[in-house]
């Protein structure tokens, strides 16, 4: 008999619906309400993208259906079986009920990952340590994937998607020498630099990756979707970035939004409504690269991740 491999594929996590918006938003804030108008700012973002649904918990269950697919093809002449489990950081199912669910299943063994490819204290971290919290009350036994940030297929799929748009401004005139690539991230609280956090190491690292594959030279980092709080987040942010490219005259502006997997809030608002505004009014062409979503280039990459793991943690 095959021995059973809990895998816990972690996400962000997206409200089921608009009224459950107001407990997504309390839980990012640690279980403090937003205000009616902070609540009412975020429904209307939800609204505005892509006619108000959640795209994020159906592109996250296509990626956990489409990585246990490679996961059988992976163990199929193995005697191991691996089982993944969805575990969201915000919304149900939580971190807690995916490990909770591998514990009634009889696992004993078990990886998590995030789909999120950048290491970082605020993010993957957080993940990592509520998933250990509850894998040790229910007894399984843990190991994680920090961060798969150069994985060749991973910067694979990425520079294909830099190529695909650079054809898109080439036909409509602009040489790729013309369009500056804008890689982006999430940005976070400036507090983590001074732990040595590797985050903006990571994101730097992935983007001089794609863009020696891709042989851009043009390009530059921005960080994006910072949070409205009284502390300083890292920068520069993205729309200021393009308000800087405006003064030097730069007319073409591809994004690769690197720090993100699937299509979503912080990339169908931040990045197509909000930024595609500014780029409007300071008249430059701004694309933006797809998403990866169920790429079967980032399913390898989860699963030789995942494997990986395992080997090194024996
Ligand atoms: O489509 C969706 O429904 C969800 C989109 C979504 C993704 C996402 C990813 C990341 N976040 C990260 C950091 C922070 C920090 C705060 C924060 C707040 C929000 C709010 C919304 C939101 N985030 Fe998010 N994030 C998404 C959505 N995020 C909504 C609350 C309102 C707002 O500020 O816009 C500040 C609160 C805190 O301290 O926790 C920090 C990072 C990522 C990328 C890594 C990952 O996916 O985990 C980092 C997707």
């Amino acid at each position: 008999m095959k021995t059973k491999i809990g895998v816990l594929v972690m996400s962000y996590g997206t409200p089921e619906s608009m009224e459950g918006i107001e407990a997504y938003y309390t839980h990012i804030r640690r279980g403090h309400a937003p205000s009616p108008e902070q609540l009412e700012e975020l429904t209307d973002r939800y609204k505005a993208i892509v006619g108000g649904v959640f795209p994020l918990r159906e592109n996250t269950n296509h990626q956990v259906e489409n990585l246990q697919e490679a996961l059988d093809t992976e163990s199929r002449l193995l005697d191991v079986e691996y089982v993944c489990y969805q575990g969201l950081k915000h919304a149900s199912p939580f971190i807690e009920d995916g490990i909770e669910r591998m514990a009634k299943d009889g696992i004993k063994k078990a990886v998590g990952i995030v789909l999120a490819p950048h290491y970082s204290t605020m993010s993957v971290e957080s993940y990592v340590k509520r998933a250990q919290a509850k894998a040790d009350e229910v007894g399984v036994e843990f190991t994680f994937v920090k961060s798969y940030h150069l994985h060749p297929q991973l910067i694979e799929a990425f520079s294909r998607r830099v190529k695909a748009k650079l054809d898109l401004f080439k036909e409509a005139g602009a040489e790729p020498s013309e369009v500056r690539v804008l890689f982006s991230a999430h940005s976070l609280p400036e507090r983590i630099l001074k732990a040595g956090d590797p985050y903006p190491e990571q994101l730097l690292e992935t983007s001089r990756a794609i863009a020696e594959k891709t042989g851009i030279t043009s390009w530059q980092f921005a960080w994006q979707s910072a949070g409205r709080t009284a502390e300083p987040w890292l920068g520069p942010d993205i729309l200021d970035t393009l308000r800087s490219l405006s003064k030097e005259q730069v007319k073409n502006v591809l994004v690769a939004p690197i720090g993100f997997v699937s299509d979503h809030l912080e990339v169908l608002y931040d990045l197509d409504i909000e930024a595609q505004e500014v780029a409007k009014e300071l008249d430059m062409r701004l694309m933006r690269i797809d998403m990866l979503n169920s790429d079967p280039l980032y399913m390898e990459t989860l699963r030789d991740a995942i494997v990986e793991q395992l080997q090194k943690s024996k």
